[in-house]
């Protein structure tokens, strides 16, 4: 059985749809980073970043349980587990692996810090709201630009690396109309058709609600955001 220790946001959706792409067994632990989980040390003990997801496979190598942190990391090791979703030759690995890199180093980081600034900055400001903005949009325009002729971000196969971006994608996230980028938006829909992308859009939907704004009170702001954040990477983990 496979633990995964999530919350609802792209990041995690991503690891839901993959645990339900691969038909897994998995069981959910609600990683409420509102309300300060994140920091628990039995949590920083497999996730010493202070971050969901991370994932306990008790029947990882060697049939001895794994811990693993970094949605990327956790996309690959659960393909490769499986046997899907990531290619075995080396050529076409690669080719996914560059574009799952794509997504942790620029889609994830460059989304992320425009829906901050568009929904949670305590400060309206401009100039944040602007480039990040725009950071966006050359993001989808590059991603676009893949697509033209292309059913999925690497070609004619639906892998690890359309899993990792998708939940990016969805509206909300983007401070970007996705309308706007034609092959974008169609890829985006074709994938949302999926009922493994439906099931895994499910997981934890009652505590919060994928691509809807997360509701933060002063303190959880404080979490995310503040000195606890400042400090979080000093915490005794073990
Ligand atoms: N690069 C990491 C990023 C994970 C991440 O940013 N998780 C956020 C939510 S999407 C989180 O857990 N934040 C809690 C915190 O920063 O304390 C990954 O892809 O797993």
């Amino acid at each position: 059985m496979i633990k995964c220790y999530s919350w609802p946001t792209p990041n995690g959706i991503k690891i839901h749809i993959m645990l339900e792409e691969c038909s897994l067994n998995y069981k959910v632990y609600g990683i409420d980073i509102t309300k300060g989980d994140q920091f628990k040390k039995s949590f920083l003990k497999i996730s010493p970043n202070n971050k969901m997801p991370a994932i306990v496979d008790e029947e990882g190598p060697n049939k001895k349980p794994i811990s693993i942190f970094e949605s990327g990391a956790i996309l690959m090791y659960l393909a490769e587990k499986t046997g899907k979703f990531l290619p075995k030759l080396k050529r076409e690995k690669y080719k996914v692996v560059q574009w799952l890199m794509f997504q942790m180093g620029g889609v994830g980081p460059m989304l992320g810090q425009s829906n901050f600034f568009h929904h949670y900055c305590p400060e309206k400001i401009p100039y944040a709201i602007n480039r990040y903005k725009n950071e966006v949009g050359r993001i989808y325009n590059v991603l676009d630009k893949q697509l033209k002729g292309n059913k999925y971000l690497t070609g004619n196969n639906y892998t690890i690396a359309d899993i990792a971006v998708w939940p990016w994608i969805i509206p909300y996230y983007q401070g970007q109309k996705i309308e706007n980028f034609r092959n974008l938006y169609s890829w985006y829909k074709i994938i949302n058709e999926r009922t493994a992308v439906k099931k895994g859009l499910n997981v934890l939907s009652k505590r919060q609600k994928p691509g809807k704004e997360i509701k933060m009170n002063k303190a959880a702001k404080e979490r995310l955001y503040g000195n606890i954040q400042r400090d979080a990477g000093k915490m005794k983990v073990y």
